[in-house]
């Protein structure tokens, strides 16, 4: 059985907005990214560029495997000792980054660029999620979260790139 790319859409925003990420927060990474470089870019492009991210389906696949996995680790439910790696979020571990590489470079390669960035410096939502104090799980969240920024980052630079290239003309 094939499930609907909507069902997979609904199912994937509603496990963002359980797991306490909104779009504007998502959105707030995407303006941090761009901001320098696309002049009078606003808020509103950016929650846009974060909606037409969130119509793909790797994107739903890779939020639902990943947020199961957060949620399996919170409850205690996975075998040893991958539930000690992913509780613990072990910097060894890597599969979380791997995973959501899927998503990076659905907008092509810069994507890459932004995700190394964001990935450093943490921002906003990022840093939240990475507040190990909350006692949430949140070690494939934070790089899905990550990933989606840059590939809805990567979409507005092109479509500005091509802004450019027609005023050109
Ligand atoms: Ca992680």
């Amino acid at each position: 059985m094939v499930f609907e790319t909507k069902t997979l859409e609904e199912k994937a925003r509603q496990l963002l907005g359980d797991r306490g990420v909104s779009i504007v927060d998502i959105a707030e990474l995407v303006m941090f990214l761009q901001t320098e470089y696309i002049p009078h870019l606003t808020l509103e492009t950016c929650i846009e560029s974060v909606n037409a991210v969130l119509t793909k389906r790797e994107v739903h696949n890779t939020i639902l495997t990943g947020i199961q996995l957060d949620i399996l680790a919170e409850e205690d439910s996975l075998l040893q000792p991958l539930q000690s790696i992913v509780a613990k979020d072990e910097g060894l571990y890597g599969i979380d980054e791997i995973l959501a590489l899927s998503i990076v470079n659905v907008y092509g390669s810069i994507g890459f660029t932004n995700y190394g960035y964001i990935d450093k410096v943490k921002p906003g939502i990022l840093k939240k999620l990475n507040d190990k104090s909350s006692g949430r799980v949140h070690t494939f969240l934070d790089d899905i979260i990550g990933a989606i920024a840059a590939a809805a980052a990567s979409r507005l630079a092109h479509s500005n790139q091509n802004v450019l290239d027609e005023e050109k003309k």
